[in-house]
């Protein structure tokens, strides 16, 4: 299969051409066997909109998704090549920072395999999220380009004029094929213009021209928003994707039979995180402007259509834009937010619910709220946070919105790409059910005292352990014990992720090994984590794990017993590399601060054990585990949530009043680090912990000392530590995505029959 496509491509066989070469091939046959299947034409569609689509790379997944992954990998062995350095050539589209992303993308493998009739539609940013690069042990940002001459894009012939106050853009819509497992193929719509010239980009870094629209409107992913620039090109980005997305979700709908009076019965507008907000007063405009609707027709109409989900309870991500800026940026949308808050005032006494507050600023998920049939968190804590206090005054108006729906993930590329042999093994089992009903992986269940399985998933983790160990040696040059334990924190830097307890741990480690303490197995502790360009302490933090790396292993005392290692430029690559090795996956927000976390389900579904916090999905997996197979600790959400409400939590406190809590923070200070280290750095993050902590990294710091080195003594029972991995396995099935989109289907899209 893969030698004619070479031979027609380049007049010459599979086994004469360069991995280059044959991933072209490759590309070109995979494309063509996706535009073979059909897609769903049902009545009623999903339109997934969403700033992000983190699909990683999308060769292996498509192969598997198309059923000749198998094939094709014994096709390229025979003729002396290997698909994993196939792999490597591919660039990663890099389309989204992290969670939010990933599960937009996770969402359509399950959408397109659940054989739902559902697009996505995004932006095409020609360079991803930044390259990160360590420097002086520091983040360094790069340009992150991922566009080639022949890629996962097919141009189509799909324009559309789009106006802002100032200026005037075509736009093109891309399409890239979303195969489902052993189903049908949706499509990814991708929308840019044509005017876009990434030669504005200054040097190799991430800076930028940010006033002129046509040519940076599409170029990056995120622009930095700390100034006015940024922010305003935040709001051209969102209102070109909507624009675009109202464009072709009326036209489709027309096309299949819709008179758009009837537009519920043809599509479900999902809006992911407030970034599309701006398509429902869009569409309002548009069918008042141009279909002949009266303001309260188009308006009911539009609200029978869209549903929106949140993603976070942090104030500082909820979006609010300040009037001036709309009224630059989209004067055409202006008027219409106005009579949407009109009318709110009209029925609402309680000013918090209104959608332009005293100060002129125009909160986005108001207008969701108010505006839409369904509003969902992504966890159960979530959901029940958003009700009882984040978003109470509406829930109070409006119970019959709220629902949630706990995330999930693609078992397609987070167990059977990233770890075949443990598939295979699954497999060899309980059958290959589990693939597309993940709940059956409970068979797994009565393996748990069976010494034969439980020696077999060992070896499968030492392998998976020993591929990255080989991994970071040729990609970074650190050398590590396959037969230490890995403990392994991977995910965006923020505060209330708190690396920097993680790495206070570290710290605590280091003195106890100088002091002669030594861990009975040796520890690995791995981070991967890009920082926001503009955020200052996530960066700071970087620098201390940094730090605490040529420390810790060029100290030949210390090194044999502990290691820390910095995977530079984490991504969804490196995360398929790295989640199969973990054996201790560190989930430890401060309670009540992430929503849900996804990277929590795919360590489990690889049989590591979680150390966390009851935050998020952690809940959920504590529950379906059971207290014996996961490590818990620190406050609860409640009392995290009184503390705020009291402001009655001081860092300082802690600080002084606990000596060993002392000794560590100061460590970040001491001779030690400040020679490897920037001095005004360390010291900024010194004092930031002492007297801001605003993540409460202190408060929790003793307990998750405890509870870490309580997991790390049982770890030294092999037999009965991996029977927690394999039931870890087992009871992962609840976080298919496949099961959290049958339950939007269920709930909210109602897409009927297929
Ligand atoms: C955005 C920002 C932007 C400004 C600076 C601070 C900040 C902090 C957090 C965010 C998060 C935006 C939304 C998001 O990505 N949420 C993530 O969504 C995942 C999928 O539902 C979920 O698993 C994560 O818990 C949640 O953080």
């Amino acid at each position: 299969m893969v030698n004619e496509t070479c031979l027609t491509k380049y007049q010459k066989p599979l086994k004469e051409c360069t991995d280059r070469e044959i991933y072209f091939a490759l590309l070109e046959l995979v494309k063509e066997q996706a535009e073979e299947k059909e897609s769903n034409q049902g009545k009623k569609k999903v339109y997934y909109i969403s700033a992000e689509f983190l699909i990683g790379k999308l060769l292996s997944n498509n192969m598997i998704n198309l059923g000749i992954f198998q094939s094709v990998k014994e096709e390229l062995e025979a003729a002396g090549k290997s698909i994993y350095d196939i792999e490597e050539i591919e660039p990663e589209p890099s389309l989204g920072n992290g969670g939010l992303g990933r599960l937009a993308a996770c969402f359509l493998d399950s959408i397109a395999s659940l054989g739902l009739n559902g697009d996505g539609i995004g932006l095409n940013y020609h360079l991803g999220l930044f390259k990160q690069v360590f420097k002086d042990h520091l983040q360094k940002e790069t340009a992150n380009p991922w566009i080639e001459k022949e890629s996962w894009l097919t141009k189509t012939d799909v324009t559309y004029p789009v106006t802002f106050g100032n200026c005037k853009v075509v736009s093109r819509m891309y399409d890239i094929d979303v195969a489902g497992y052993h189903n049908r193929t949706n499509k990814l719509h991708l929308f840019d213009v044509e005017s876009v010239d990434e030669s504005i980009v200054q040097g190799d870094g991430i800076n930028f021209d940010k006033n002129n629209i046509e040519k940076n409107l599409t170029l990056f992913l995120y622009p930095d928003d700390s100034d006015e620039a940024g922010r305003q090109l935040r709001i051209y980005q969102q209102y070109f994707m909507v624009s675009n997305a109202a464009r072709l979700i009326l036209a489709q709908c027309k096309e299949r039979g819709s008179n758009l009076h009837d537009l519920p019965d043809y599509a479900a507008i999902q809006i992911n995180d407030t970034h599309p907000t701006m398509v429902i007063p869009e569409l309002i405009r548009i069918l008042t402007e141009e279909e002949q609707f009266s303001m309260d027709e188009a308006i009911k109409v539009v609200s029978a259509t869209c549903a929106y989900t949140n993603h976070t309870i942090l104030a500082e991500a909820l979006e609010t834009w300040p009037m001036s800026y709309l009224e630059k940026v989209v004067p055409d949308l202006v008027p219409i937010i106005r009579e949407l808050d009109k009318r709110i005032r009209a029925k609402v006494q309680d000013e918090s619910t209104y959608i332009i507050d005293a100060a002129g600023n125009v909160h986005m998920a108001h207008i969701d709220i108010h505006y839409g049939y369904s509003v969902n968190g992504v966890a159960y804590l979530h959901t029940e946070i958003l009700k009882d206090t984040e978003l109470h005054n509406f829930y109070t108006l409006y119970p019959e919105k709220f629902n949630n729906k706990t995330n999930g993930i693609t078992f397609r590329r987070w167990l059977l790409h990233c770890n075949e042999e443990l598939a295979a093994y699954i497999t060899e089992l309980i059958g290959d059910g589990y693939k597309t009903d993940a709940e059956e992986l409970e068979k797994l269940a009565q393996y748990a005292n069976d010494p034969k399985v439980l020696e077999r998933l060992r070896e499968i983790k030492l392998h998976k352990k020993q591929e990255f160990k080989k991994f970071l040696l040729e990609t970074q040059n650190i050398e590590i014990d396959e037969n230490s334990i890995f403990d392994i924190q991977v995910k965006r830097l923020h505060e209330y992720k708190r690396q920097q307890m993680n790495a206070l741990y570290v710290i605590y480690k280091y003195l106890k090994i100088k002091n002669g303490e030594k861990p009975a197995t040796p520890i690995t502790v791995i981070f991967g984590a890009k920082a926001a360009p503009a955020y200052v302490i996530a960066k700071d933090i970087i620098h201390l794990i940094l730090c605490l790396q040529e420390l810790i292993n060029h100290d030949p005392e210390v090194s044999p017993y502990l290691k820390v290692v910095m995977v530079e430029n984490y991504n969804v690559a490196k995360a398929a590399k790295i989640i199969p090795a973990c054996d201790i996956s560190e989930q430890i927000s401060l309670a009540s601060k992430e929503a849900s976390g996804t990277g929590n389900m795919k360590f489990m579904l690889n049989g590591a054990v979680t150390l966390g916090t009851m935050d998020g999905a952690n809940v959920e997996i504590a529950q379906l585990v059971g207290r014996e197979n996961i490590y818990t600790f620190g406050e609860s959400s409640e009392q995290v949530i009184s503390h705020y409400a009291k402001s009655d939590y001081r860092a300082a406190d802690y600080y002084i009043e606990d000596k060993e809590i002392k000794e560590l923070v100061d460590f970040i200070i001491s001779s030690e680090i400040m020679r490897i280290g920037d001095v005004t750095t360390l010291l900024r993050l010194h004092t930031e912990l002492i007297y801001k902590d605003w993540f409460m990294t202190l408060l929790d710091l003793k307990d998750y000392i405890k509870v870490k080195e309580q997991a790390l003594t049982d770890y030294e029972d092999r037999e009965s530590w991996t029977k927690k991995s394999l039931m870890n396995i087992a009871k992962a099935g609840f976080f298919s995505s496949d099961r959290t989109i049958a339950e939007y289907n269920r709930d909210i899209w109602k897409l009927g029959e297929v």
